[in-house]
């Protein structure tokens, strides 16, 4: 064998051994795990999530959950009914915060403050194979992330992983002066803010208020997010979805920017704003940047 023949062998070798540290490494220390983590610090930081309020999901990609099996529990929970049929999610893995916990406790206990659940073969049921040490379970919204990743599979072509459930002030407080319409409440965050018509071009749905947790919020937001690129609900907070961490965080950080906006204008103004993006103004700005925009709402 020449010298060439033995660095290629020692260079397979190192590659095997490197692939077999990745497959070894915890699953808080894998990216999508660290992401998860740290959009729970930023959410924090923001001031979404005042005591338990808020909750975050990931639909693992096949290579997470390939890097992840071996951390799975030996007996996982048993099945749970999930309260909805979600049949897009068959076989899939989901991260999710825990019930009651706090997102500020994630990055500190990311396996009691969260956790992965496997979806059943009928998809309409879930059990624990990883985190929510403690006693923990995932949170009282699982059956809106289910739902909502489902659809989000479905109208992305299995782009969107990410759902993020928040609660900004500025956007609950918009939902008790403006009627819960979609067209309504998109068209005014579009006029006062151009990154507006960047961030959300198909608009944002809206669920009049509806008690959580249960099927009846999770099948409105669902069909919500048929269409729309988020969802609020009214006198709660807000659902972004993403294919990544960042745009989800990024779509709900321009939501709330937006309608802070809205909310001092209003109040400088003393009612509508009297100055804003003309219609004109809004169909350019979604011919300049290609945007995928809602015509119905442009005027
Ligand atoms: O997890 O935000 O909607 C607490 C909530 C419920
Ligand atoms: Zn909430």
């Amino acid at each position: 064998m020449g010298f060439l023949d033995n660095a290629q062998e020692m260079l397979d070798k190192g590659v095997s051994a490197a692939k077999g540290a990745v497959s070894g490494v915890a699953v808080e220390q894998q990216a999508f795990a660290k992401a998860f983590v740290r959009l729970c610090a930023d959410g924090w930081g923001q001031g979404w999530h005042e005591g338990n309020g808020g909750n975050l999901s990931y639909r693992l990609a096949p290579e997470d959950v390939a890097s992840c099996r071996s951390f799975f529990y030996d007996n996982p929970s048993s099945w749970v009914p999930l309260g909805v049929q979600a049949d897009g999610l068959r076989g899939e893995f989901l991260m999710v915060t825990a019930a009651g916990a706090h997102l500020r406790a994630v990055p500190l206990d990311p396996d009691a403050a969260a956790g992965i659940v496997e979806i059943g073969p009928s998809g309409d049921a879930w059990r624990i194979v990883w985190g929510f040490k403690g006693g923990a379970v995932p949170t009282s919204e699982l059956a809106s992330h289910a739902t909502v990743h489902a659809v989000r599979k479905e109208v992305t072509g299995g782009a969107d992983r990410v759902l993020y459930h928040a609660h900004p002030a500025d956007v609950v407080a918009l939902t008790s002066v403006l009627p819960p319409d979609a067209r309504t409440f998109t068209r005014a965050l579009w006029k006062v803010l151009m990154e507006s018509m960047v961030a959300f071009p198909r608009g944002i749905g809206v669920v009049p208020w509806t008690v959580p947790g249960g099927p009846a919020v999770a099948a409105a937001t669902a069909e919500a997010m048929r269409s729309f690129d988020a969802c609020v609900w009214a006198h709660h907070g807000a659902f972004c979805p993403g294919p990544t961490f960042d745009a989800a965080f990024g779509l709900m950080h321009a939501l709330a920017k937006a309608a802070g906006i809205y909310a001092s204008v209003r109040a400088m103004s003393g009612g509508e704003p009297p100055f804003s993006i003309p219609d004109e103004g809004l169909r350019g700005i979604a011919e300049a940047y290609r945007l995928p925009v809602n015509e119905a709402f442009l005027s």
